[in-house]
């Protein structure tokens, strides 16, 4: 059973909430727009979606926004006929948005029905994140007047306010000059009000009167190319002011054409409509490019834990080469294992078994007695000299792969030292992993020679030296040593084997060997997932599962039936 479809209000509140936790932490190239895109679409549902659909009588708000300095203010308080705003010789000017409305409509611009997020002020400029309400009766009941900031300001706030302001109207009386009509940002925003069918006038300021035809009929040109022919176009001549106002004759078609408006309740319906339509159009694709670029991410956190994954299993992989070669069987170890099967400790177990073998190794070997333990020692530094190699490549590997990936290097950044060797605690944990290791080797020796006959035997020259045996067979089983190394610890190994294979069988030995080199690599492959998890554990925090993109497509999508619901 499918749910039954949302109210139309419901689906927005529920697109907005979705949009609020969508994670966008990673730093891909699609983040920021898609950040602004997100934001933008909150707060237009917020500003204006939901209190236009709360009310759908509720009067135009109509917002002056345009180019810096383009005399928006100087506008307003030439329709409304008083100071209402500040104007000023210094840009920007207007920081924070003035409301002008009537009496009659305090109540629907005094408290957080549109425009929730600024807190309402009157008498003064109430600063950033404020509206300041005038109330003035020259202003027709049913269309409030708002004067916007700059939309191309050098002040950043300014800007994002601007657009904020705009999407947030119900009709844009965008106001640009004779200078500055083909700058870039406005015809950004210009294009915008067109994709959303947003109804638009347009306001040609301070135009040199020798050249107003001429300007006029080229910015009509430009509104027809880009598809905006049917927004008015009102032209205002740049005189001097009187009293900081417009000359009467040039403001006066623009406030007759509002105060019509505002007089025609049909035709402010039709502007109400136009906007809202085009406003609710618009969300699936910006939504949609929200999506995308969460799927961006999602995929960018793949390939950066793709990228940790491959370096830590080529370690994995070195490991295990490492062990099965034998290189571990050189150097320390090697001097080691030599002197513990010269010692002839043990050795007197060979005594008619292997005693062929026994003159070849016993010529090959020199030095003091040593005791097992001397091996397990040397063996424990070589095995834990590995790990930490291996790691420390595995780490470095995984800085560089992230470095040139995107979002890896904002992920890594500031601890590029730490990250590119291993974690602090690795040695002590490796140490421990080896040393408990070892134990469960000879407690698998132990276990081995429980039952057999051969006990006593193999006690003879100790669990520590069988399990020595056994951990220089997990080394040795395959080739890997070269030249006189093949003939020293290569024949010696063998000779260790053919002794415990005395002892315990061939299959037991083999056996044992195997579970040893096992269990070796499962404490490895633990050593290195914890290492692995702090490039992991990175990525889990900053990119978004697959799941949250269509979270989103769904909640565009709810959105979608509960329209043709409410249609
Ligand atoms: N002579 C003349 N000066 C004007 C006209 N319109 C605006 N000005 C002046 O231009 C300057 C900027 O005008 P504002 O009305 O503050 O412009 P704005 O678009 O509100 O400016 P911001 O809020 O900073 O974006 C002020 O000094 C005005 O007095 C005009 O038509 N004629
Ligand atoms: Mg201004």
């Amino acid at each position: 059973m499918t749910a039954p479809p949302l109210r139309l209000a419901d689906a927005l509140a529920a697109l907005r909430d979705q949009l609020a936790t969508t994670p966008l932490g990673l730093a891909t190239p699609g983040r920021d727009g898609a950040v602004r895109a997100a934001r933008a679409v909150r707060d237009q549902i917020d500003d204006y979606l939901l209190p236009r659909l709360g009310d759908l009588a509720a009067p135009l708000l109509t917002v002056v926004g345009g180019s810096t300095g383009a005399g928006k203010s100087t506008l307003v308080n030439s329709l409304v006929g008083a100071p209402v705003t500040t104007a000023g010789v210094l840009r920007p000017t207007t920081r924070a948005p003035v409301l002008v409305c009537a009496r009659s409509d305090v109540a629907a611009f005094s408290g957080d029905r549109v425009l929730p997020g600024l807190a309402r002020v009157t008498g003064g400029d109430g600063g950033p994140g404020t509206v300041q309400l005038v109330v003035r009766d020259e202003v027709p009941a049913g269309l409030a007047l708002l004067d916007a900031p700059d939309v191309d300001s050098v002040v950043e706030t300014n800007r994002e306010l601007a657009g904020q302001l705009l999407a947030a109207a119900d009709l844009w009386v965008f106001v640009t000059t004779a200078a500055r009509y083909a700058d870039a940002v406005p015809w950004d925003l210009l294009q915008t009000a067109q994709e959303r069918g947003t109804a638009l006038a347009v306001v040609l300021d301070r135009v040199p009167p020798e050249a107003a035809a001429e300007v006029a009929a080229d910015l009509h040109g430009m509104l027809q190319r880009a598809g905006l022919a049917s927004a008015r176009l009102f032209v205002v001549e740049e005189r001097p002011l009187a009293g900081g106002r417009l000359p009467e004759d040039q403001v006066a078609p623009l406030r007759t054409w509002l105060h019509e408006l505002a007089a025609d309740q049909e035709a402010r319906a039709a502007v109400v409509r136009q906007t809202l339509t085009g406003a609710l159009d618009s969300l699936e694709q910006r939504v949609g490019g929200v999506a995308d670029a969460v799927d961006e991410q999602a995929r960018a956190g793949d390939a950066l834990r793709g990228a940790a994954a491959a370096s830590y299993t080529a370690a994995y992989e070195g490991i295990d080469e490492g062990v099965r070669s034998g290189t571990m069987l050189r150097g320390e170890v090697l001097a080691r294992w030599q002197e513990f099967v010269g010692t002839g400790e043990w050795m007197r177990a060979l005594q008619g078994q292997v005693s062929r073998l026994r003159d070849r190794v016993v010529s090959a070997v020199t030095g003091r007695p040593t005791p097992a333990q001397d091996l397990q020692g040397a063996l424990e530094s070589s095995v834990e000299h590995l790990l930490r190699a291996e790691a420390d490549r595995a780490a470095e590997r995984t800085v560089t792969a992230w470095r040139s990936l995107p979002g890896g290097a904002q992920l890594i950044a500031g601890e590029e030292r730490a990250l590119e060797q291993v974690s602090p605690d690795f040695p002590e944990a490796a140490a421990a992993q080896v040393r408990d290791w070892q134990g469960a080797v000879l407690d698998l020796v132990r276990e081995q020679g429980a039952d057999k006959r051969s006990t006593a035997r193999m006690l003879s020259w100790g669990i520590n030296g069988a399990g020595a045996v056994v951990m220089v067979a997990v080394f040795a089983s395959t080739g890997g040593l070269t030249g006189g190394e093949v003939a020293v610890a290569g024949g010696t190994t063998a000779v260790g084997q053919r002794v415990l294979e005395a002892v315990f069988g061939d299959a037991a030995v083999r056996s044992m060997a195997s579970r040893a080199r096992e269990d070796l690599q499962r404490r490895a492959d633990a050593l290195l997932r914890y290492e692995q998890a702090r490039f992991d554990d990175r990525v889990d925090d900053a990119a978004p599962g697959a799941e949250a993109a269509d979270a989103l497509r769904h909640a565009v999508r709810s959105l979608a039936s509960a329209r043709r619901t409410a249609a």
